[in-house]
């Protein structure tokens, strides 16, 4: 049966995202839950870019079947990991994402990719959800601005003049995986509640992608699909 279903590729083009009806299963949110406290034991703020390199565990999880899946359907044959990383709002510290398009973080040719956002934990606007503008994929490239860590804001992106009028949370159980466009505006809450707040983010790009700038990202080093074989599958 198929994972990624004709309604949320219509919904992937319409609106620029959708919600996976498949879930990651429960013993692999434990086994990421126990992997995560391993290297987050010293570090409780613990944000990690390219989990994979750390971490077996965390590489063969980006070629769980449901990525496998939205590789084939929505980048093409021949697909490699762009970038992955764990975002962790930590209880009452957790801090906000501004609006942005993750095309702008690091830019290539071509820019589309997808981007997989998989909710480690119940994620709720009090505890710093995801909030999309349904459709702006369409808007194209926005420019933005690089803004510095402030007290309730992390340092990242901001687009100029979005128009965020039809903004909608999307508020999510433990193991959903929300797949979206790169050029999806996107922000996210701070984290409100006595719990932590984690994400697993990873994107993928088709392979023969040109970086433009330099992403900081080691993903392209990692296929995931040639010829919609899993590589090392
Ligand atoms: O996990 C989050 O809160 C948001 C992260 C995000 O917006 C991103 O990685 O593009």
């Amino acid at each position: 049966m198929d994972i990624i279903t004709s309604r949320n590729l219509n919904d992937f083009d319409e609106r620029g995202f959708f919600i996976v009806e498949q879930k990651i299963s429960s013993e692999w949110l434990n086994k990421l839950a126990e992997e995560y406290e391993k290297y987050s034991a010293d570090n409780p703020k613990w944000f990690q870019r390219n989990p994979h390199l750390k971490s077996d565990l965390f590489a063969e999880f980006v070629k769980q079947p449901l990525f496998v899946e939205a590789c084939k359907k929505l980048v093409g044959p021949n697909a490699d990991l762009h970038w992955n990383l764990i975002a962790n709002k930590p209880p009452f510290q957790g801090k906000e994402f501004h609006w942005h398009q993750d095309a702008q973080y690091g830019l290539t040719e071509p820019e589309h990719y997808i981007t997989c956002w998989v909710a480690l934990d119940v994620v709720t606007i009090r505890n710093g959800c995801l909030w999309v503008i349904p459709g702006s994929h369409k808007w194209g490239r926005l420019d933005h601005v690089l803004l510095r860590e402030t007290e309730t804001f992390y340092a990242g992106r901001l687009a100029h003049d979005v128009d965020k009028k039809n903004q909608v949370p999307i508020e999510m159980h433990a193991g959903e995986v929300v797949i979206f466009h790169s050029h999806v505006l996107h922000r996210s809450g701070s984290n409100l509640s006595d719990k932590p707040r984690r994400s697993y983010i990873c994107a993928y790009h088709h392979c023969n992608l040109i970086y433009l700038t330099d992403t900081g990202m080691k993903g392209a080093e990692f296929p995931i699909l040639r010829k919609n074989k899993v590589v090392g599958g």
